[in-house]
């Protein structure tokens, strides 16, 4: 993305169908002098690039580099740019480029290009590409100091760490801040198999549809209706798209975890770190909250050199680059301006240390903002090693306790009828279209859960009002003893902390019920992402369900809440129920309503495993 804060303005400048919110590309108090390149690359095609150089350099500068789908012209002078403002405070040579295929650049743009065949010379890459802009870079750009640094958000995130796992020599630290690290198992297109519809239509459309960004007129506001209306998803090319999204037809032909998501995953392309990399995700983010968290434990596993460092934040998708962060949604963090802090504090000094030499070059090896007690911490691994795992158990009448169910509970189970004709949205409607005008997509992971509270296909349990502070540092992960009717079935679990009913702090967050690590999981994939299975109505079936990474402590005062359903409309794609090799081409008639039933017995003790530091 180019930063949240443009993208929530791109919307604005498709409305007005022109580019005049940046028209102006320089004015004179402008502190960088700007110039327009197109750099070639080793097999001929060249890529616009923006650079701007500091109007009062005195010294040899490094070099600080974007690479992005998203469109570099109408970057304004980067002291006027607030994500990187603080460094260009300080003086580099900052360089935007539009990636191959984007924009102005020339070249066939692929989402998320797979790693080119080395044997072959003129074969690129992004990694390729990148290295042939850094080349001409150092060799065209007066008064450089021979050094690189990159950043980027999500896209942005990738372009980075993907230049980072084969790097040009001079690239000596990145950033990379919410990359997706495999999209079958996280991050935008799917989450553990289960299909994230509603983006990976939307973004294919968004990216692939021309070489500039346009949203797709659903003529219908909330989204909500119109995918359910769409039916089966073989709907969309045949009635919407005509197999013009390249992306949406590789979907179709790759619905289980096969070697094209195996290739485009992190996983298979980073070995160990080869230069500075800082890892960068938010807590609530709704697109790639997982794939620094991945990519950093990928590359934990090899760092001899110490060169591998993570930073965890209270943020959306992007949300450090812009604004002070004091708040997200509805949630306040006791005035701490989070990303302002991220920004001057830890990226400015990041890039400042290893491209410059300035400052002590003392990192942490993990620096989180720990939610509900709001305060940075500073750890020594990630996940720390001071956690220890404590299930919290699902009892009978709506209990959750660090208890394990007794022999004597009265009901082994709680259940519900999952139809996906009725499927549960997975925010308030009006569901806006995902980038579409007056969207509140960005922070929809810290809505208030109670609005599907009353619903009978979700299920709820929760703990007493705790007597004393939990706190949770590591990664949360479900573990379900489930069964359905149907043959095949998603389980989505949630973790919530719930507010106290009378919130003297802030009258109005009263009962608030806040998300804290949540996750679906599709069951054909319960033994092999590979390889689906339907499952055996009726059959008790076990599944572990990552929840991933969080950092948080349940005040004292507080209950904490778990929720559990089958659908999460239109994000997830309605699991038809019934099972079907690829769900790509269910038919209409293969969607059926189903009897869930979630266990809590001795034997089948449903719990969410918290790693918990006391
Ligand atoms: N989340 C976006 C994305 C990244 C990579 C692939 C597909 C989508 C983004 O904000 O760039």
């Amino acid at each position: 993305m180019k930063t949240l804060f443009t993208k929530i303005t791109f919307a604005g400048i498709l409305l007005l169908n022109t580019t005049i919110l940046f028209a102006q590309k320089t004015s004179p108090d402008d502190k960088y002098n700007r110039q327009e390149v197109m750099i070639p690359m080793r097999d001929g095609v060249k890529l616009h690039t923006v650079i701007f150089t500091s109007k009062n350099q005195t010294e040899k500068l490094p070099f600080l580099m974007l690479r992005t789908p998203y469109g570099v012209n109408e970057y304004p002078s980067p002291e006027k740019d607030g994500y990187i403002k603080d460094m260009a405070d300080e003086g580099y040579i900052f360089v935007f480029q539009d990636i191959r295929g984007r924009y102005l650049s020339g070249g066939k743009y692929a989402m998320m290009r797979f790693s080119r065949d080395k044997s072959n010379p003129k074969a690129i890459d992004e990694s390729s590409d990148t290295y042939d802009t850094i080349d001409w870079l150092l060799k065209n750009i007066p008064n450089n100091n021979g050094k690189v640094g990159m950043y980027g958000i999500s896209y942005d995130g990738w372009t980075t760490i993907i230049a980072a796992s084969d790097p040009h020599p001079a690239l000596v630290a990145v950033s990379e801040q919410a990359t997706p690290s495999d999209m079958f198992m996280n991050d935008d297109l799917h989450h553990n198999g289960a299909f994230r519809l509603s983006y990976a239509f939307e973004y294919a459309f968004m990216e692939e549809i021309s070489k500039t960004d346009s949203l797709y007129q659903f003529g219908n506001y909330d989204t909500y209706d119109w995918y359910l209306k769409l039916g089966p998803l073989s709907n969309m090319n045949k009635k919407y798209v005509h197999s013009k999204l390249p992306s949406w037809n590789d979907f179709t032909t790759h619905p289980n975890y096969d070697a094209y998501w195996k290739k485009q995953s992190l996983d298979s392309r980073l070995d160990s770190p080869r230069l500075a990399i800082q890892h960068v995700s938010g807590w609530w983010d709704q697109e790639d909250m997982v794939g620094p968290q991945d990519a950093y434990r990928a590359l934990e596993k090899h760092d001899a050199s110490h060169r591998n460092f993570i930073v965890l934040g209270p943020w959306r998708h992007g949300g450090w680059a812009g604004g002070d962060g004091k708040s997200l949604g509805n949630i306040k963090f006791d005035d701490q301006a989070t990303a302002a802090y991220f920004r001057k504090e830890i990226q400015a000094k990041w890039f400042a240390w290893y491209l410059k030499g300035e400052g002590d070059g003392k990192f942490a090896e993990a620096i989180s903002f720990q939610t509900g007690s709001n305060q940075w911490k500073n750890y020594t691994a990630w996940p720390p090693k001071e956690a220890v795992a404590k299930n919290i158990y699902f009892h009978a009448n709506g209990k959750l306790s660090f208890e394990k169910p007794a022999a004597a509970e009265a009901k082994p189970f709680d259940s519900y009828v999952s139809d996906p004709a009725k499927p549960v949205p997975y925010r308030a409607r009006p569901i806006e279209e995902t980038y579409g005008p007056g969207s509140r997509w960005y922070f929809w992971l810290t809505e208030d859960q109670r609005f599907v509270d009353n619903r009978p296909d979700v299920l709820t349990w929760q703990t007493d009002t705790l007597t004393k502070d939990v706190t949770i540092t590591g990664n949360v992960a479900a573990k379900l003893y489930a069964a359905t009717s149907g043959s095949d079935a998603d389980w989505v679990v949630k973790l919530i902390d719930v507010y106290p009913q009378e919130y003297k702090k802030e009258p109005k967050m009263a009962g608030y019920e806040l998300m804290i690590a949540d996750d679906v999981f599709r069951g054909r994939f319960r033994k092999s992402f590979s390889s689906p299975e339907p499952i055996t109505p009726g059959k008790v079936e076990a599944y572990t369900i990552d929840l991933h990474g969080a950092d948080h402590v349940f005040k004292k005062g507080h209950k904490i809440m778990v929720q559990v359903q089958s659908t999460w409309f239109p994000i997830i794609d309605r699991n038809p129920q019934k099972y079907v090799p690829n769900i790509f081409e269910a038919k209409a008639s293969d969607y059926q309503a189903a009897t869930q039933k979630v266990f809590h017995s001795v034997n089948f003790a449903s719990c969410i495993e918290l790693p918990v530091v006391e």
